[in-house]
């Protein structure tokens, strides 16, 4: 019987788009290849949907999404609908609905790529980020409007459970990869999350043998990983500093545009959301230049996810092979647009 999985597109705003459409067009390809089905479902979730209806997905959003066996996200925003709308009307209610607490953001020095750090010869690391609390959060407002002494307050919520299923999901990693996992904090400064956070980490780790945890500040650790990222295999992380980490070590590989991330319930009693980690670049968008590998990688992490994993490796293979080839677009020093490099990639899965 043939395997057959249904996927929610939402292709989002901006590049968002260009991207998702190269993805799925290669996992089409792989599908017949590989003897499986994906059944699309392309959910026109945007900033238009907003403009026009005030939401960023349908009130029962949600439930639409639930019976499916992955979600593959785009990007969203766009300049003129406030970011937090964007984020909060969208993205953060599936990572939060289906309790996708683990954000994966892997990268690599991808070979023929031109535009990381100079004098980098290897850099292999995965941010491990929690992403369902912390700084990411509702609670607080805006008082005192009108007055001199008006203020803004944000409270971040850490809970043991949430903190330690993300260090846990992270020693487990870290103990397939060299046994090292840096932990990153701010205890020094921020006095009530961070040293919860670093006790949890700390005491969770424990429980998993041959893994020792190294608690490094966020500043310290930006710059380390800027002059010595081969020092750093595996990070765990908070929502905030995860997404920063994993920004700054795409740019330091090369481009934000070759970043790909999984939104994981590891359990899988919900639907997994894979997404570049690259926003929607309003700039650039509808000029044909976007960079799908950050899209590309995200798709083969969905395919591996779903347990196709010849498949997910002959798409990162494609996509390796086509840049190996000198083929990239303008973030990368290269001249190819979407559709060029796409359609290398495309060719190579065929080969
Ligand atoms: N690729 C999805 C996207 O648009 N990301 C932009 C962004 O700002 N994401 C914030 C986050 O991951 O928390």
């Amino acid at each position: 019987m043939t395997r057959t999985y249904v996927i929610d597109s939402i292709p989002g705003d901006g590049i968002g788009v260009d991207v998702t459409d190269v993805a799925m067009q290669c996992v089409d390809a792989l599908a017949e290849r590989h003897g499986f089905t994906v059944q699309w479902r392309i959910r026109d979730w945007n900033s238009d949907l907003y403009r026009k209806t005030g939401r960023m997905m349908p009130v029962d959003g949600i439930e639409q999404l639930s019976d499916g066996d992955g979600i593959y996200l785009g990007a969203v925003g766009t300049p003129d609908v406030p970011d937090d709308v964007t984020l909060w009307g969208l993205l953060i209610p599936i990572r939060r609905e289906f309790d996708q607490y683990i954000n994966l953001r892997p990268m690599r020095l991808l070979s023929g790529v031109v535009g990381a750090m100079p004098g980098i010869e290897e850099l292999d690391i995965v941010v491990v980020r929690e992403n369902v609390e912390g700084e990411y959060s509702q609670i607080g407002g805006r008082f005192g409007s009108g007055t001199d002494g008006e203020f803004a307050v944000q409270e971040s919520v850490f809970t043991r459970k949430g903190v330690a299923r993300a260090a846990r999901y992270a020693a487990d990693l870290a103990a397939e990869r060299d046994g090292r996992l840096v932990s990153a904090t701010k205890s020094n400064g921020i006095i009530h999350t961070m040293p919860f956070w670093d006790e949890v980490v700390a005491e969770t780790v424990k429980e998993v043998p041959g893994v020792v945890v190294d608690k490094v500040l966020i500043d310290a650790l930006a710059a380390r990983l800027v002059m010595k990222p081969t020092s750093v295999r595996t990070i765990v992380a908070s929502n905030l500093f995860g997404d920063i980490l994993s920004d700054l070590v795409a740019g330091v590989a090369g481009s934000i545009g070759i970043a790909p991330s999984a939104n994981l319930n590891p359990e899988r009693r919900y639907p997994s959301m894979f997404e570049p980690v690259h926003g929607s670049a309003p700039d650039i968008a509808g000029k044909g230049i976007a960079n799908p590998v950050g899209a590309l990688w995200a798709a083969a992490m969905m395919l591996d996810h779903l347990g196709e994993k010849d498949a997910s490796k002959s798409l990162t293979s494609a996509f390796e092979a086509a840049l190996a080839d000198g083929i990239a677009t303008s973030d990368l020093k290269g001249s190819a647009t979407t559709a060029e490099y796409a359609a290398e990639v495309l060719s190579r899965l065929k080969e």
